[in-house]
């Protein structure tokens, strides 16, 4: 069963513990340190920043940009692993803090459109046709900062701009209501699929759901996954967890509510999630508490759980369910659940 599923994340999700009340506790490792990492934990794929694969790139020249990136490719390449997708990271950057593309300031919305384009040059370098939108600042601490009609005219602008630079490229955004701006512009699922039918080329602008940023905007992790794929718009996945409406916690999926990790992977199964080489992306985070040479727990025991998942929801007595589904027994199936997540 195991290897039917190929699994991703960042080198952001192996990281030293910094939180915004301390500092880091763990040492940094290198980048190439932590490719070594992805084999042994049960990985294939790597998701990247842009500035993950080419960290000074806005001190270098396009052409410069593209052959580190190649460089990278070739490290890539000799670990046996792949690139699943590029972000552009836009909320760094002292021009983007009133964020990139939506910044009332046009020489901000000039470079994030620019930076955007570098990434897609990078992506082109490592070999993959995926970029992820997560839109950090695209958003307000208060309402009357920016005007959001106008701001999602303008996130339309730039992921049309993107589009046209080149035709090889998919768009995942990945949506999130909040953190780190008061309101997102692009908080949920159905937001992010609103704005790809008004793009240039649906055909080309899809989602990444992420299990937490769901969870905070108060919805369900599967059912968001279920409007996605029935639009045929899931092109990945951050797979965590999140106890409640507070910071984005990215824990180990399935580390708060197990039904609701295996609702997940139920709705991903049946759909075939996957064959078309999409990714199992993770994205978490380990405890601060959490010792050095210990420190990537997070990541295989996400993975363990997946497959563990994987399995329960393909025993499942999916007669029985119909059955209780057909008589309307909506109790009897709620024990069928937890009795089969119990073992029973
Ligand atoms: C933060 C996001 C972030 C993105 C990553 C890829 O809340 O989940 O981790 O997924 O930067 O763009
Ligand atoms: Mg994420």
């Amino acid at each position: 069963m195991a290897g039917e599923y190929r699994f991703s994340f960042g080198p952001w999700n192996i990281h030293e513990g910094a939180d915004p009340f301390g500092p880091t506790v763990r040492r940094g490792l290198t980048f190439a340190r932590k490719l070594k990492s992805f084999k042994k934990l049960g990985f294939d794929g790597v998701q990247f920043h842009d500035d993950d694969a080419v960290p000074n790139m806005n001190d270098l020249s396009p052409k410069e940009i593209a052959k580190q990136a190649k460089e990278v490719r070739n490290m890539l390449k000799e670990e046996g692993l792949a690139a699943e997708f590029v972000a552009p990271r836009l909320w760094e950057d002292p021009r983007t803090i009133d964020g990139g593309y939506t910044s009332n300031d046009a020489e901000a919305r000039q470079y994030a459109k620019e930076r955007s384009r570098r990434a897609i040059d990078i992506a082109a370098a490592l070999e993959t046709k995926l970029i992820v939108l997560w839109l950090a600042r695209e958003g307000t601490y208060i309402r009357e900062a920016k005007d959001s009609k106008q701001a999602v005219d303008r996130l339309v602008t730039a992921i049309n701009d993107m589009l046209d630079y080149s035709p090889d490229i998919k768009i995942a955004i990945e949506p999130k209501p909040n953190e780190p701006m008061d309101q997102a512009y692009i908080p949920t699922t159905g937001h992010a699929l609103a704005l790809s039918y008004v793009t240039r080329n649906p055909k080309r602008v899809g989602v990444n759901i992420e299990t937490a940023h769901v969870i905070l905007a108060g919805l369900d992790p599967s059912d968001e996954m279920g409007f996605a794929l029935a639009c045929d718009k899931l092109y990945t996945v951050h797979l965590n967890d999140q106890n409640g409406l507070k910071f984005d916690e990215d824990k180990s999926f399935g580390s708060v509510n197990l039904r609701r990790a295996f609702n997940q992977v139920r709705i991903l199964d049946k759909y075939n999630y996957g064959k078309r080489g999409e990714f199992v992306g993770l994205d978490v985070k380990a405890m601060r508490t959490q010792k050095q040479d210990v420190a990537t727990k997070h990541l295989s025991n996400s993975r363990t759980i997946f497959l563990r998942l994987v399995e329960l929801v393909r025993s499942l007595n999916q007669a029985k369910v119909d059955q209780l589904i057909a008589e309307r027994d909506y109790e009897e199936l709620d024990l069928l659940i937890l009795n089969h997540l119990m073992g029973k």
